[in-house]
């Protein structure tokens, strides 16, 4: 069985690899806060007797071989970055839960006919550069010339910010889509209440969220807090009047079935006494059906149409990043199902609202996801809590599933 407390210590060490911020953890891709978490997880891996090498984007590979070097391996892990002032649980709980299922078919004697890796894996969370890069890369899915375009927040490229993180800024052995995989298997908390209020110890993640994210910039004419309101091409004012009106319709009429938020918004000037002359703001929409997509895009563009007439400014939207709702594997689901089932533990179907490296992965491997209660639903957050014995349920959900999926053809 998993042991909670190597569990427990390893993410509680891991908590400290972060940029000093207002609470929590803050570790952003390729910063020196996470060359220290990647070294320490690398270590961790050595001592668990793994192979391990760093690839050219900074992904982590720790292997385990296995007795048939040919045979399709099976892969598990999660994102090491972190957004701001989060918890250690998001992505890192995937890392050393499959760490720990390692370990345990280490210390179990047996020899897993496949190879068995696990993966720790950057720029998941689009705190820095785009959500889901680091997956991207290793699923072929972007390519060297996207290195000079994606840019971070204060315009540094995806290229010079690998360079000065001691990468070689070009991705050599970093796409892995060629390779035979069985199964890419994610455990990762909830992200919300259900599995904690149900009582339930594991979720068998059938299917994940799409994730639409668009960058809004709204053009007016900056002028003195003195002009009369019906003179005024106010762009925060037609800004918040679009998140505000987005917000009520899709509460209104998808209840539960979408999400529409904003979580970011910059004025130009940024003054008090002076009007926006210039509103940037991002929309951040769920939903487990492509079609409330393609709706929301449709009414989004009349919205856009009347707020410029009203309040007569220009209104440009761009997708920042956009990854469809993604289905699990069936054969890899059953194996997580029969997993929990033989633990005796409680479990239930269930979508995942969140977006995750696995929905990558999902395009060229079969892919499954574990999900493990969350404390009242938070994430993003300090607040942020899975009990040791709940982490040690779901390492020994990954270390059955890992054995049935190592038996099949
Ligand atoms: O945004 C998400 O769904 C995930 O936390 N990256
Ligand atoms: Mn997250
Ligand atoms: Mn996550």
């Amino acid at each position: 069985m998993a042991d909670a407390k190597r569990i427990y210590d390893r993410l509680k060490t891991l908590s400290a690899f972060s940029e000093k911020n207002e609470e929590g953890t803050t570790r952003l891709s390729y910063t020196p806060e996470y060359r220290r978490a990647a070294d320490y997880v690398k270590a961790q891996m050595e001592e668990v007797g793994l192979q391990v090498r760093e690839d050219a984007a900074g992904i982590i590979w720790g292997r385990l071989p296995g007795t048939d070097p040919n045979a399709p391996k099976i892969l598990s892990g999660s994102h090491l970055d972190t957004v701001r002032c989060s918890g250690f649980y998001d992505g890192q709980a995937g890392i050393i839960c499959a760490l720990e299922a390692a370990q345990m078919i280490q210390e179990s004697g047996i020899q897993l006919k496949r190879d068995f890796e696990v993966a720790a894996i950057p720029m998941e969370e689009g705190a820095r550069f785009p959500n889901l890069s680091g997956s991207k890369l290793a699923a072929g899915l972007l390519k060297e010339e996207d290195l000079d375009q994606l840019r971070d927040t204060e315009g540094i490229t995806l290229r010079q910010a690998m360079q000065s993180y001691g990468l070689p800024g070009r991705l050599d052995g970093v796409d892995r889509s060629g390779e035979p995989v069985k199964a890419f298997l994610e455990l990762h908390m909830e992200q919300g209440p259900i599995l904690e209020e149900e009582g339930l110890d594991v979720g068998v993640v059938e299917s994940i969220f799409g994730c639409y994210w668009k960058t809004i910039t709204v053009r007016g004419e900056v002028s003195h807090p003195s002009t009369p309101m019906e003179r005024r091409k106010d762009a925060g004012l037609a800004a918040c009047r679009i998140v505000t009106d987005i917000s009520r319709h899709v509460e209104e009429v998808y209840q539960g079935r979408a999400t529409v938020t904003c979580g970011k918004m910059r004025f130009h000037p940024d003054e008090i006494n002076a009007i926006p002359s210039r509103a940037v703001f991002s929309l951040d929409f769920r939903s487990g059906q492509q079609q409330c997509f393609d709706e929301l895009d449709a009414w989004l563009e009349e919205e856009i149409a009347q707020v410029e007439r009203a309040y007569r400014v220009t209104v440009e939207q761009e997708v920042f990043s956009n990854t469809p709702p993604t289905p699990s594997d069936g054969a890899v689901v059953s194996a997580i199902r029969t997993a929990a089932q033989e633990l005796g533990l409680g479990w239930k179907m269930m979508s995942s609202g969140a977006g995750h490296d696995a929905m990558i992965f999902a395009k060229v491997w079969p892919m499954g996801m574990v999900f493990i209660p969350s404390h009242e639903g938070y994430t993003h957050s300090p607040k942020e809590y899975t009990s040791p014995e709940a982490l040690a349920r779901g390492a020994d959900v990954l270390y059955e599933a890992i054995r049935i999926l190592d038996k099949e053809n």
